[in-house]
């Protein structure tokens, strides 16, 4: 109960702090307007007719955002992991390379990515396929004797 008083006392003293700054505050504005008397009337109308627009605004979007494909890629001598990627059409791709032991490279030719990551030192890109089919990707850093057997693809699917 002393608790319930005290918290009315405060919310009662909040509001009259904030009504007494508003006061001050609303005169100045209101005293520049006083030299031409006929438009605060007419600005005083106008926000009751404007408000319903800020509120149809305000309305959520029935179009969520899409979604980002999250897809890291491993690179280590001599493979990707995955060498095989699905992702949609028309959504957003966060591609990112992380190599295990050398630096490598991620080339998509038909994307046009190319990528380079060395050990804690990785790459990212995002790309917005809007193209379904397959495209192949290589290493393009030469990174030792099986470098030309790191190869994958990745498939756009609609
Ligand atoms: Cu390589």
């Amino acid at each position: 109960m002393k608790l319930l008083f005290l918290v009315l006392a405060a919310s009662l003293l909040l509001f009259g702090c904030l009504g007494s700054q508003a006061g001050p505050s609303a005169s100045p504005a209101a005293s520049p307007a006083a030299t031409t008397s006929p438009s605060p009337v007419v600005s005083a109308t106008a926000p009751p007719a404007a408000s319903p627009t800020p509120y149809s605004t305000m309305l959520p979007s029935p179009f969520p955002e899409p979604s980002i494909q999250y897809v890291t890629v491993t690179a280590r001598q001599f493979d990707f992991e995955p060498s095989e990627i699905t992702v949609k059409k028309n959504v957003p791709v966060r591609l990112t390379l992380v190599s295990e032991d050398v630096e490598h490279g991620l080339s998509v030719p038909g994307l046009g990515i190319d990528l380079k990551a060395s050990p804690g030192n990785e790459a990212e890109t995002t790309f917005t396929p809007d193209t379904a089919g397959d495209y192949a990707f290589h290493c393009n850093v030469y990174c030792g004797s099986g470098h030309g057997e790191m190869t994958g693809v990745i498939r756009v699917v609609g």
